[in-house]
């Protein structure tokens, strides 16, 4: 697996972004954390007031506000909280029926706070599953239909197992691609070299407006590999873009966005290629150096539409494919 090692140092300020966590009192927001944090489950105390912690994703720095849930706090704090956040994520028990209209209640006073742009996240806890599949469907669809307008997501967690904390935190990388958007980065040019049986494949992503080719890039911006076992990712400024590279021995990916500024976006540039190499490692363990153009097409489609708020204008990016270096 790649880390993101020393480079990171630009990052300086305490947390890239603010998340609220809000929910009924007793909800399991404080557990849920507290898994995430350091994978425990541990005894608990109502919050008193706010209580906040830093998750570390991959270097990226999410600052969760963990919100009282009593009356008197969601009376008090919450909305001056959740008007400041860059995403909200709300808890519900739905294994206390006789709370969930209380907490709907709540909710759709949440998304009344929290700004147009902000993601919303609904965590339905069902702890250990002590409920049905149909009772969460319904909690779900509950929570879904609150707002037309707002990106709400919606699922199914249990702190006890871990089930879907992963997905937890997928969400909240993304969330960050959301912040990204509005700060007006996108990404002008990707561009994969893959080592296979019969060559090296490049695949290269642009949008019709990159202009690599004018400004010289293309030189610069070629397959560069790691020595076995080892990986390669680097982060640098090239004619005034932000550019970011990663490799291991088999794969060498490379990022140019439209601007310069070393923004706090940067580590979730380089998530973005460390996924795609792991992404591509288990590719080949299933197909070995085998792996095709075909492969690669469909899996880079799906990478594209997974992260297509990030390319810049209006017009889908290109896509071309083709051999550098032919084994034959
Ligand atoms: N329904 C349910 N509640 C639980 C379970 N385990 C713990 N709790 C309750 O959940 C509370 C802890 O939730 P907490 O994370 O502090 O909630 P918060 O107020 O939303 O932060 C405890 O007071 C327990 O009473 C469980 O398996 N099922
Ligand atoms: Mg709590």
């Amino acid at each position: 697996m790649l880390g993101l090692k020393s480079n990171l140092s630009w990052l300086s300020s305490d947390r890239d972004v603010s998340i609220s966590v809000a929910g009924l009192d007793g909800a399991g927001k404080t557990t849920i954390i507290n898994k995430l944090l350091n994978d425990e489950i541990s005894e608990t105390y109502s919050t008193y007031g706010i209580n906040q912690e830093i998750v570390n994703i991959d270097g990226l720095k999410l600052g969760l506000t963990d919100l009282g849930g009593k009356e008197l706090f969601r009376k008090s704090l919450w909305s001056s909280y959740i008007s400041k956040s860059d995403g909200l994520i709300f808890v519900v028990d739905a294994t206390k029926k006789s709370q969930i209209a209380e907490s709907k209640k709540w909710f759709v006073r949440s998304l009344k706070w929290i700004k147009k742009e902000s993601p919303v996240l609904v965590l339905i806890n069902t702890w250990d599953k002590k409920i049905n599949q149909q009772e969460i469907n319904t909690v779900s669809e509950m929570f879904r239909t609150s707002s037309r307008s707002q990106l709400i997501d919606c699922f199914s967690v249990s702190p006890i197992t871990g089930e879907n904390l992963n997905k937890t935190i997928d969400w909240l990388a993304s969330t960050i691609i959301s912040n990204l958007v509005s700060t007006g980065i996108s990404v002008e040019y990707f561009v994969s070299y893959l080592r296979t049986d019969k060559g090296i494949i490049e695949a290269r992503i642009s949008t019709p407006t990159s202009i690599i080719d004018a400004e010289g890039l293309s030189p610069i911006i070629r397959y560069k590999f790691a020595e076995d076992k080892e990986s390669i990712l680097e982060y640098m400024n090239l004619k005034g873009r932000q550019v970011v590279m990663a490799a291991d021995a088999q794969t060498s990916c490379w990022l140019v966005t439209n601007q310069a500024e070393e923004i706090k976006g940067t580590s979730l540039l380089m998530k973005l290629l460390t996924e795609f190499i792991k992404e591509i490692q288990g590719l080949r363990e299933i197909k070995g150096s085998k792996i095709s153009e075909s492969d690669l097409t469909s899996y880079l489609i799906k990478y594209l539409i997974d992260n297509q708020t990030f390319w810049s204008g209006k017009d889908f990016p290109m896509f071309e494919i083709s051999y550098v270096e032919n084994n034959s």
